[in-house]
C-alpha cells in the first residue's frame, strides 16, 4: 500500500531497506546477534554445529537481500523467463558456495576465525541438501549456478523431501541402508512461503457437458486435493548481485478435507488423509537410470508439475497478456521425461478452465516445452500403466489419448499404410494391460528435444527416436553436451589450484570464462610451475588419505597412484570390471619375486557409490569390494603396491574432497550406456587424468585434451551390437585373465564363493551384455599404459596441467549459454545493486 503512505513513510523505509555492509565488523555483530537472538545461545555454550548455524543465518541475510532485490526488479522488467523442471536439484552444502559466490569467504573467514573458531570446521559442519540420486540431479543444480552466474532470470521447479537419498554404511560387507532426515535441525537455506499454497486435486471423474454454442466441455471433479506450499531456495551467481530461485514444493493436507473427517467424527480417517497428503514429498525415489513403476511416484510427478504450472501460470497472468504470447514469455525445460505431465497439464488449463480450442492450446504448448533426454537404457525408460493412471489423473488420460490420436493421424498422412510405424510411433503402448509411454509424449509436446552429448544425441536419433526424426526432420533434434560449475568443483572444491591459476593467469576471470584456461598450456615447461601444481596434487591426495583413515579405517600412502571411481553403483557402469581388474592385479603381485616387485608402480584403488535399494546385482558388487579390499590391504606380500577402499556414503561434498585428489580416475562403462557423464569433466578440471572408454562425454574430452592425455580402451559403440551377437549366439570363449580372476573367487580367496554366484553368471548365463570379457585385454593394456605413464612424473605433471588447460568447454557457463540461445530464447539481465545503508 505505498501508493496510499506519506513521503516521509515511503522515505523511511527506502532507507531503512538498504542492505547492511559488509565489512569485518557488521558481519560479525550479524554472526552474534544470531547467536544471541535467533539460537537463544551465549559465547559459552557455543560449539561448531552452532557456529556453522549462526553464520549460516547471517549469509542467508545477505542472500535474502539480493533475492528480494532480483526478483523485485525482475517482475518490473517482466522478461522471459526458463523454467528448469527437475525432480531431483543435488545441491550439496550451501554456505561455503554462498560465500565465495556473493565474494564474502574472506571477511567471513576472518570475522569467525576472530571469534575462536576454524572456517574449515563449521564448512563441515553443514549437511548435504541430497535432494538427488547422481548425475542427473547434480547437472540441476550445476546449471542454476550458471543461470544466476550469467543473469539469466530463471527458476528451477523441485520438490522438497523430507527424505533425501540414504545414507549408506558398510556392514558386515554389505550395503546397509539409513534415512537421510536432512531436516533434523531447521534449514536456514530455505525460506518458507506459507501464504502460497496450491490445491492439487487427484481421481474423481470427468463431468462431459454441452456450453451454449453446442461445444462438449470437459470438467474434471477430483475425488480429493491436497496443498502444495512453496519453499524457496535462493541461488547466488558468482560475481554479480543477481540471485534466482528454486521453488520446492512439500505436500499438506487441505483444511476443508481434513476438517470434514474430522467435524462428521471420524477422527482416524481424517489422520489417515492427512499421512496420505503428507506422503507424496516424504522421500526422495532412489533409483539411477531405472524406472520404480510406484503409484506415489505417478502422484509426487502430477502434484509438483500442477502446482509449478499453477505458479507459472498465476505470474503470467499478471502481465494481463494474450495466451498466445504465453510462448514468448515462458519456457520450460523437461529434465528427463519426469516431469512429462505438465505437457498435459497446461493442456487441460489451456482447453478445459481457459476455453482455448485445442488447436490454439497445443500449439502454445509445444512452443513452450523443450525436453533434454538422459538415458538410453531401456530399463530407465518411463511408463506408466493406463489403469492405474485413469484412477488418479482420468482427465489427462483422455488427454494423452487425444494427443496420441491427433499424432497419429498426422503421422498416417505423411506416411500412409504403415501399421508397424503407428504402433512404433504410438505413445500408447498395446501391451497388457496399455501402458503410456513418457518418452514419446515428451517428445510429441515440445519444439526441441536433446541429448547431453555428441554420441548420445547421435544415438537417440538413431534408436529411440529414430522414427520420431523421420517424421519431424533432423532440426528438432539437437546436442547440448553437459557441463559443470567450475565455481564449485574448481573454485571451492580446489582453493589452492584455484589460487596458482588466479595467480598464473593474472586475473580470475576463467572463473566466468573457462576457456581463458588455455593460458596454463604455456607454462607446461616451466618446471618451477609443474613443482607447485604437483605439490597441491599432493596436499589434495594427504587430505583424501585422511578422509580413507576416518570413513575406513585403512593408512594408504599419498605417493601411490591414486585411482579412483566414484559413481552411482551400476551395472553399464562396470565397477564389476575394474574389481576384477583389481584382483587380476593383486594376483600378478602375488606371483612376483621381490625383485619383481620393485617395479611396481603402487596404487591405492578408491571407490564409491550408493546401489539402488533393490538392486541386487549392484550391492553384490560392493560387497566384492569391499571383500577383496579385506583380503588385499592385510596381506603383508602386497604391503603399499596395492590397496582397495570403499569410501562409504559417497555425496556431493565426499566428492569436493575426491574429484582434486585422483591421478587417474575411471569413466568405463560399456561404449553406448552413460549418456554423457560429468564426474569424468570433475576429474580432468581438477588436472587428474581419465582411463575411459569411447562413450559419452570422455569422446569430447579426448577431442578437447587431446590423445597423449587420457587413456582409452574398448569397443565402440557401433561394435556392441555385433559383440552382444557374438556373445549369445557362438560360444566366444571369455578372455582367460578374467578366467582366472573368476577362479580365484570361486575358490574361495574373497569370502564365501556362493555369496558371488549371482554375480559371476552375468558373465556367463546372462552372456555378459555389458562386455567385460570383450573389452578385459584392452582394460588391462589401458591399466599397463597408466603404470608406465606414471614413472615419468615430469611428463605426467604435463599431461595434468594440459587437462586442466583444455576443460573450457566443459563449464556449465557455456551448456546453459547454448540451451538460452538455441532453446529457450532467453536474454540476460542484470541486476541493479540498490545500495548499502549509510553508516
Ligand atoms: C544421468 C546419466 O546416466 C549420465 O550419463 C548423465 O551425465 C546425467 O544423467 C546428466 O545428464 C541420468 N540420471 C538419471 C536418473 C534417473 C533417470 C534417468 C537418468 S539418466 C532417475
Amino acid at each position: 500500500e505505498k501508493a496510499k503512505w506519506p513521503k516521509e513513510t515511503v522515505q523511511l523505509w527506502e532507507q531503512l531497506s538498504k542492505k547492511e555492509a559488509n565489512d569485518l565488523h557488521t558481519i560479525q555483530k550479524s554472526i552474534v546477534h544470531h547467536v544471541t537472538t535467533t539460537l537463544a545461545r551465549a559465547a559459552y555454550n557455543m560449539d561448531n554445529f552452532s557456529a556453522y548455524q549462526a553464520v549460516a543465518l547471517s549469509t542467508r541475510d545477505r542472500l535474502i537481500s539480493r533475492w528480494n532485490e532480483t526478483q523485485g526488479q525482475l517482475s518490473k522488467a517482466d522478461p522471459k523467463r526458463v523454467y528448469y523442471l527437475s525432480l531431483e536439484f543435488l545441491l550439496g552444502r550451501s554456505m561455503d558456495n554462498a560465500l565465495l559466490n556473493m565474494g564474502l569467504k574472506g571477511v567471513y573467514s576472518q570475522g569467525v576465525e576472530q571469534l575462536g573458531f576454524n572456517m574449515e570446521d563449521v564448512i563441515e559442519s553443514e549437511v548435504d541438501a541430497a535432494l538427488g540420486n547422481g548425475g542427473l540431479g547434480r547437472l540441476a543444480a550445476c546449471y542454476m549456478d550458471s543461470l544466476a552466474t550469467l543473469d539469466y532470470p530463471a527458476w528451477g521447479y523441485g520438490l522438497r523431501y523430507n527424505y533425501g537419498i540414504f545414507q549408506q554404511r558398510i556392514v558386515d560387507g554389505y550395503q546397509t541402508e539409513y534415512p537421510d532426515y536432512w531436516l533434523n535441525f531447521d534449514n536456514p537455506w530455505e525460506l518458507p512461503r506459507l501464504d502460497i499454497s496450491i490445491p492439487i486435486g487427484f481421481g474423481g471423474h470427468v463431468q462431459t457437458t454441452q456450453d451454449e454454442y453446442g461445444v462438449t466441455r470437459h470438467n474434471w471433479i477430483p475425488a480429493n486435493s491436497v496443498q502444495a506450499i512453496a519453499y524457496d531456495v535462493p541461488i547466488p551467481g558468482y560475481g554479480t548481485e543477481n540471485c534466482n530461485n528454486i521453488r520446492l514444493w512439500r505436500s499438506k493436507p487441505t483444511r476443508v478435507f481434513d476438517l470434514t473427517s474430522f467435524n462428521e467424527g471420524n477422527y482416524e480417517k481424517s489422520v489417515e488423509d492427512a499421512t496420505q497428503a503428507e506422503k507424496i514429498t516424504s522421500v526422495l525415489y532412489p533409483n539411477d537410470n531405472t524406472m520404480a513403476g510406484k503409484e506415489l511416484r505417478l502422484k509426487q510427478q502430477y502434484f509438483w508439475t500442477a502446482a509449478s504450472l499453477y505458479d507459472i501460470m498465476r505470474r503470467f497472468k499478471k502481465s494481463m497478456r494474450e495466451w498466445s504470447d504465453f510462448p514468448d514469455q515462458v519456457a520450460i525445460q523437461l529434465n528427463d521425461t519426469h516431469p512429462t505431465l505438465a505437457i498435459v497439464e497446461l493442456q487441460r488449463l489451456l482447453v478445459d478452465e481457459e476455453m482455448l480450442s485445442w488447436d490454439d492450446a497445443w500449439d502454445i504448448v509445444t512452443r513452450t516445452f523443450a525436453f533434454t533426454n538422459h538415458t538410453v537404457l531401456p530399463e530407465a525408460m518411463e511408463k506408466w500403466s493406463v489403469p492405474m493412471f485413469e484412477y488418479l489423473l482420468p482427465r489427462h488420460l483422455q488427454i494423452i489419448f487425444d494427443i496420441n490420436l491427433f499424432f497419429l493421424q498426422k503421422v498416417e498422412k505423411k506416411f500412409p499404410n504403415d501399421r508397424g510405424l503407428l504402433n512404433r510411433m504410438s505413445i500408447i503402448e498395446e501391451a497388457q494391460p496399455q501402458q503410456i509411454r513418457m518418452a514419446h509424449l515428451a517428445v510429441v509436446g515440445s519444439h526441441k528435444v536433446n541429448g547431453v552429448a555428441a554420441l548420445h544425441s547421435d544415438l537417440i536419433k538413431k534408436t529411440i527416436f529414430h522414427d520420431f526424426v523421420d517424421y519431424y526432420g533432423e532440426e528438432k533434434f539437437v546436442n547440448k553436451t553437459n557441463g559443470i560449475t567450475p565455481r564449485r568443483w574448481l573454485h571451492q572444491a580446489n582453493p589452492q589450484l584455484s589460487a596458482l591459476i588466479t595467480e598464473t593467469l593474472g586475473n580470475d576471470r576463467w572463473l566466468k570464462e573457462l576457456s581463458q584456461l588455455r593460458g596454463l598450456d604455456k607454462k607446461v615447461e616451466n618446471a618451477e610451475f609443474r613443482k607447485k601444481w604437483t605439490a597441491i596434487k599432493r596436499l589434495n591426495k594427504v587430505r583424501l588419505a585422511e578422509l580413507i583413515k576416518t570413513r575406513c579405517d585403512v593408512e594408504v600412502s599419498p605417493d601411490a597412484l591414486f585411482d579412483i571411481q566414484v559413481k552411482r553403483i551400476h551395472e553399464y557402469k562396470r565397477q564389476f570390471m575394474n574389481i576384477l581388474y583389481v584382483i587380476h592385479r593383486y594376483r600378478t603381485i602375488k606371483s612376483m619375486t621381490a625383485a619383481q616387485k620393485a617395479s611396481v608402480q603402487p596404487r591405492v584403488v578408491v571407490f564409491g557409490g550408493k546401489a539402488a535399494p533393490g538392486y541386487y546385482i549392484a550391492k553384490l558388487v560392493i560387497k566384492l569390494i569391499n571383500s577383496v579390499a579385506a583380503v588385499v590391504n592385510q596381506d603383508p606380500a602386497v604391503g603399499d603396491l596395492l590397496k582397495v577402499v570403499f569410501v562409504p556414503d559417497y555425496n556431493v561434498s565426499v566428492a569436493e574432497i575426491i574429484v582434486p585428489a585422483s591421478d587417474i580416475s575411471q569413466h568405463i562403462s560399456t561404449a553406448g550406456t552413460e549418456a554423457s557423464g560429468t564426474s569424468n569433466m570433475k576429474f580432468v578440471l581438477n588436472g587428474g587424468l581419465i582411463i575411459g572408454t569411447m562413450d559419452g562425454a570422455n569422446i569430447e574430452i579426448l577431442e578437447e585434451i587431446g590423445e597423449d592425455n587420457i587413456f582409452i580402451f574398448g569397443c565402440l559403440a557401433d561394435e556392441v551390437e555385433d559383440l552382444r551377437h557374438a556373445q549369445r549366439y557362438r560360444n566366444v570363449p571369455m578372455d582367460p585373465a578374467l578366467q582366472g580372476v573368476i577362479s580365484a573367487i570361486e575358490r574361495g580367496t574373497f569370502d564365501d564363493p556362493k555369496i558371488y554366484q549371482p554375480l559371476i553368471s552375468t558373465l556367463t548365463v546372462g552372456k555378459d551384455f555389458y562386455l567385460i570379457s570383450a573389452d578385459f585385454a584392452s582394460y588391462i593394456a589401458a591399466n599397463q599404459q597408466v603404470d608406465a605413464a606414471y614413472k615419468d612424473q615430469e611428463e605426467w605433471a604435463k599431461k595434468s596441467i594440459r587437462c586442466t588447460a583444455n576443460m573450457g568447454k566443459f563449464s556449465s557457463d557455456r551448456a546453459v549459454k547454448e540451451y538460452a540461445d538455441q532453446i529457450w530464447n532467453i536474454k540476460p539481465i542484470s541486476v541493479v545493486d540498490e545500495g548499502y545503508l549509510q553508516a
